[in-house]
């Protein structure tokens, strides 16, 4: 953790995503005494902001007759709609006030290609477009990876994916992550990490 070769990444912690956000994850705000706590723990933390432009394609307001929750298939494949959230710019996409990680070394934006979602931090929804995550921990020489934040069942999970998928040893600390869980979504994920050799570990262990 301390050590040079790790780093956190700390995802998606905004407004949009906390309790009376546009986007609100249960207990969203419950995690970020204790990410601050364990972030200054990590010489390296990277920051992640979804940052969408007004009329993103994974909104539900995008689409006409469609609502928030629906699943529609776009070309890269199916796309949970959303209500409209982190526009770029507004305050709800702001990092949430109690966040307090001043020595993180980059925020990542993602989701402002205006047809494709993006919930990982290193490839976009359609698995091709990268964001250049993966070249920048190349080139820090990042063996391990752990991740926090919102939510569990999207955006945690799928960085985390991606960074097995590029040889990262990959952690994801459950307690300090909330998830969405629509449809199921959440139970899913457990299991494509758990499939995909992601460990899935408590604070307390770390
Ligand atoms: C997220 C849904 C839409 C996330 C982002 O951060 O998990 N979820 N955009
Ligand atoms: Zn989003």
């Amino acid at each position: 953790m301390t050590d040079s070769t790790s780093v956190l990444i700390v995802t998606d912690i905004q407004n949009d995503f906390l309790p009376g956000g546009a986007l609100a994850v249960a207990n969203g705000h419950e995690i970020i005494p204790a990410v601050n706590a364990v972030a200054r723990r990590f010489k390296n933390v990277i920051i992640t902001q979804d940052w969408h432009p007004a009329g993103h394609i994974s909104f539900a307001s995008t689409h006409a007759g469609r609502a928030p929750f629906e699943v529609i298939d776009l070309r890269y494949g199916p796309q949970v709609l959303w209500p409209d959230h982190c526009i770029q710019g507004t305050s709800g996409a702001a990092l949430a006030d109690g966040l307090d990680i001043p020595h993180a070394q980059m925020i990542i934006r993602k989701g402002y290609h205006a047809h494709t979602d993006s919930y990982s931090a290193f490839f976009e929804a359609d698995r091709k477009t990268p964001t250049g995550l993966t070249g920048y921990l190349f080139e820090r020489g990042i063996e391990t990876v752990y991740a926090v934040g919102l939510a569990t069942d999207f955006c945690v999970n799928w960085t985390a994916l991606d960074a097995r998928t590029h040889g990262f040893e990959t952690v994801v600390i459950e307690d300090l992550c909330r998830a969405i869980d629509t449809s199921n979504s959440l139970a899913a994920a457990i299991a494509q990490m758990d499939a995909a050799g992601v460990r899935r570990i408590q604070s307390a262990a770390l």
